[in-house]
């Protein structure tokens, strides 16, 4: 019996908002038997629940299809129209032709599909302010040389609409230049933080649509809006204030479909009003001030008396393309509780949340009206107690918040988030303690995909540590950091970061949003700079080569080829790029390098060349998987020229890398550009740089993750273990005893013995260090994808050191793997779990493959179980799907 579940479309759960006109259906199969599989599925699609539950797919009807495909399915049915909500499911049949129960019920809803369909007009506030009307004084960084300007409130907008007959549903699309958050009569209506997001403002904007039947009533309703600075006018990245532009603006649409079949729309337009409210300032890098002695009681309720509020100033400075929103939105996602509050000083307190993560703080206050607040956010505290607050930059990370008496007020910003692990509390009516503040956890709202344990603690903490770093900085788009006046989404941090990060959370959605971005931010000549949107324009081979990597690694785990299709035009612009700037095959490109290594700096022509040979190898690939076989055999050949002409110009006679450091001899190995016996010689030449290292790494943020694979790969998972488990500098396990509770920027970020790094640029939540948690999934568990999306899995535990267990769960996009083990008394217990549908190579460590048994029995007599072989000390096996317990002789 196998049933259908976990259905998606367009990689979530029942979605609003869709703008693919053939948008993607997904599901996994549930079944407790092995070797269990679909030969085929029914799906149903209709305009209405009744129909869908009455059996008919009035949209689309797909008859039973022979296959046993379960991800990434194609609407074929009618058209889509705007706006309309779709229901559907999906009926699978089993190995034996035996059905399924069909699915439980699914929807989704489509956005606005055309450009005519937005009737709404851009509507906001610009109205100046004097300074002596205006208490925030400007503030922000002179040296830079930029100008500053004073923060103006955040726009309160609002409007009244009577609804007469019963609402069968109505949906609200709504988006804004700068960022803003909706209510209705009194709701805050959806869940999500810093809405319409961060894009290239010239390029595309998204907006986000909303269910909000429940909210609504009949007779009066209001609907009102907040607007604040965000990416679009305050602070971004290191630019300032004003990037994009200065004028906040709000286009809103709520659609009502009547019972009676009928329906009508509200929309954003000049009969809005308008005034300045409690938010006297909101700054994504700067934080926000709020003054509750301005709130304004009712102003979001019916019947509120606006006659004082003035008109809406309508037109737009820019003109973008509108999208639906395409990924999971920024959402609150936890809630810390301080480790320890401490008065540093008469009134100042220092609260300690334990953790560096990404977010803001809630804080409980009672005092008379006036009383002034602050809140200072950092990551370290200097040796006597103060903030450190140097690295955060021109980063201001201060929220203000004036009461208005008359009891227990709560302050939570709206507008702003911080980076940081540590808050300074001024101006504290009373006594600070910790029922009074919380830290609030916010960032993309991704799926949890990864769990990883084992006997090693040392290892459980980095691996902790880089989850957390991916959450701070996985928020709207992957950033480098969250706390200083930086937060951009640099490509090489993020292609190296990857794997890693899809172990740890579903990030499809989320990395195939952000691959627009890099293909909008690509030059007209091909070549695609560093960060994404676009902000530090500099190009740098390894970072731009983001543009191909990135697509591919989203194929590896999540089978997305709409990914790659969107993405390929981009990657053969770069790559060509890279060709006709190549002189004699080397790349000229420049480069970071192997940023923030140990004093070991990989050349940079290496780096760009075995880059350069990398992209061709995967566009290559990827021009195959998208039926392109000239483009396939063009880039195959680039790439061969390309490698060649590394090995002449690279390489000496006794397989030595130009600049002989470990990061060459990493990425020479990782990019396939050695000969056999050449691969040989790098990998005795690494172990040789390792060793004259005083076993220790000289990498950097580039080639760090990639150094314990090529280790591994080479025979050498003794070394990588060492490397990896190491406490002495440099070391991932250096900046966790010197107190680190996500990667840092920089080995040396800090020491007890020697203090701050002498440097502004001193990050302590820089995830691109935790690149090296892959070897924990890939190697030390042994998880790894043999096909596309995990169709075919290999487990290839590995027993290393004095590790005694250890284990890791993998939800793919195809269902549940588990690698699971422990080696006891010279016996290697090895729990599997393969999902339906798929089947598995299983390495199983032993001394004696005869005595491996599973479950009990003899392992030649199970069922479902192939012995393929030995090689390195395992017995592999291929698996049907199921769950498998093996035991094993094995001595290390
Ligand atoms: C730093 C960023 C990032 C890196 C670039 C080159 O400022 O933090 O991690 O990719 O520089």
């Amino acid at each position: 019996m196998i049933t259908p579940v976990e259905l998606t479309c367009e990689y979530r759960i029942n979605p609003s908002g869709i703008d693919e006109p053939r948008p993607r259906l997904s599901w996994q199969i549930a079944a407790e038997e092995r070797g269990q599989r679909q030969t085929s599925y029914h799906i149903l699609v209709s305009g209405n629940k009744e129909n869908l539950a009455a059996g008919i797919g009035d949209f689309w009807d797909s008859g039973r299809i022979s296959s046993s495909e379960t991800v990434h399915i194609r609407y074929q049915g009618l058209p889509l129209a705007s706006g309309k909500a779709y229901y559907w499911k999906v009926m699978v049949w089993d190995k034996n032709g035996n059905p399924s129960d069909w699915s439980a019920l699914n929807f989704w809803s489509m956005g606005l599909l055309q450009a005519d369909d937005w009737q709404a007009d851009w509507i906001g506030y610009d109205a100046a302010l004097t300074d002596d009307q205006y208490p925030v004084k400007p503030w922000g960084n002179g040296k830079k040389k930029r100008t500053v300007y004073r923060p103006l409130p955040a726009p309160y907008l609002r409007t009244e609409f009577l609804l007469s007959k019963a609402v069968r549903r109505a949906v609200v699309y709504a988006t804004a230049l700068g960022v803003f958050e909706l209510s209705l009569n009194g709701d805050r209506v959806g869940n999500d933080y810093f809405a319409p997001g961060w894009t290239d403002y010239h390029k595309r904007l998204y907006y986000q649509t909303y269910d909000v039947t429940s909210l609504l009533r009949s007779g009066n309703n209001c609907l009102g809006a907040i607007l604040a600075d965000g990416w679009f006018a305050g602070n971004v990245a290191n630019v300032g204030q004003q990037y994009y532009g200065s004028k906040l603006r709000l286009k809103l649409q709520l659609q009502v479909e009547y019972a009676d079949g009928t329906s009508e729309t509200f929309i954003s337009d000049p009969s809005w009003k308008t005034t300045y409210g409690p938010i006297l300032e909101a700054d994504m890098q700067g934080g926000e001030t709020y003054d509750a002695r301005l709130e304004m009681p009712g102003w979001d309720h019916p019947g509120f008396d606006d006659a004082e509020w003035a008109p809406v100033d309508t037109a737009a400075e820019v003109s973008p393309l509108l999208q639906a929103y395409p990924a999971e939105p920024v959402n609150k996602l936890g809630e810390m509780q301080p480790a320890q509050i401490f008065e540093r000083e008469p009134g100042v307190y220092i609260v300690d949340m334990g953790q560096n993560f990404a977010g803001w703080a809630r804080l409980k206050i009672s005092g008379t009206a006036g009383t002034k607040v602050t809140l200072q956010f950092a990551e370290m505290l200097n040796a006597d107690s103060t903030l450190h607050l140097r690295n955060l930059r021109t980063a201001r990370a201060t929220d203000t918040y004036f009461s208005k008496g008359g009891g227990e007020e709560i302050f939570e910003p709206r507008f702003t988030y911080h980076g940081y692990r540590y808050i300074e509390v001024r101006g504290y009516p009373g006594e600070m303690t910790a029922d009074k503040i919380s830290g609030i956890v916010v960032h993309s709202n991704l799926n949890r995909s990864g769990f990883f344990d084992c006997s090693n603690e040392l290892l459980n903490t980095f691996y902790r540590n880089i989850l957390w770093s991916q959450k701070g900085n996985f928020l709207e788009i992957p950033t480098d950091c969250p706390q200083r006046d930086e937060r951009m989404g640099w490509l090489g941090d993020v292609q190296v970061f990857m794997p890693i990060g899809m172990y740890n959370l579903d990030i499809d959605a989320f990395i195939a949003k952000w691959m627009r971005d890099v293909v909008d931010s690509q030059f007209e000549d091909g070549r695609i700079p560093s960060t994404a949107p676009v902000v530090y324009k500099r190009v740098a081979a390894a970072w731009a080569d983001a543009v191909t990597i990135v697509p591919w690694q989203l194929y590896q785990f999540y089978e997305d080829v709409a990914v790659l299709e969107k993405t390929y035009p981009a990657m053969k612009r770069w790559v060509d790029y890279l060709q006709e700037t190549s002189e004699n095959h080397l790349s000229t490109m420049g480069s970071f390098g192997d940023w923030q290594n140990a004093g070991s700096e990989t050349q940079i022509d290496v780096l760009a060349t075995a880059y350069f040979a990398h992209s061709c190898s995967l566009l290559a690939e990827i021009a195959k998987i998208l039926h392109r076989p000239e483009d396939a055999q063009k880039y195959q050949a680039l790439f061969d020229d390309v490698r060649a002409a590394f090995e002449t110009a690279y390489i000496d006679e006794t397989g030595k890398i130009k600049g002989d450091t470990q990061g060459a001899y990493v990425m020479a190995l990782q990019f396939n550009l050695l000969t056999e016996s050449r691969r040989k010689m790098a990998e005795t030449h690494l172990l040789r740089r390792i060793n004259e290292r005083d076993n220790k790494l000289s990498t950097g943020l580039i080639c760090s993750g990639g150094l314990l694979q090529s280790l591994t790969e080479a025979g050498e998972v003794e070394t990588a273990y060492k490397l990896i488990s190491s406490t002495e500098y440099p070391s991932w396990g250096y900046q966790i005893t010197q107190g680190a509770t996500t990667p840092w920027e920089r080995w040396n970020g800090f020491s007890a013995e020697k203090g701050f790094y002498d440097d502004v640029t001193n990050s302590f939540n820089h995830y691109t260090f935790g690149a090296a948690g892959e070897w924990l999934y890939s190697s030390l568990a042994g998880i790894t994808p043999l096909a596309p999306g995990f169709r075919k899995i290999q487990i290839r535990p590995q027993p290393v050191g004095d590790i005694t267990y250890a284990k890791a769960i993998y939800h793919s996009i195809r269902g549940e793997i588990a690698s699971d083990w422990t080696l006891e008394n010279d016996v290697f217990n090895l729990d599997v779990k393969i999902p339906p549908n798929t089947t598995a190579r299983i390495y199983v460590p032993t001394s004696d493959k005869d005595l491996i048994t599973e479950n009990g029995t003899p392992v030649q007599a199970v069922d479902g179980i192939t012995y393929v072989g030995m090689e390195n000390g395992m017995a592999i096996f291929e698996a049907a799907s199921g769950s498998y317990k093996f035991t094993s002789p094995f001595r290390n």
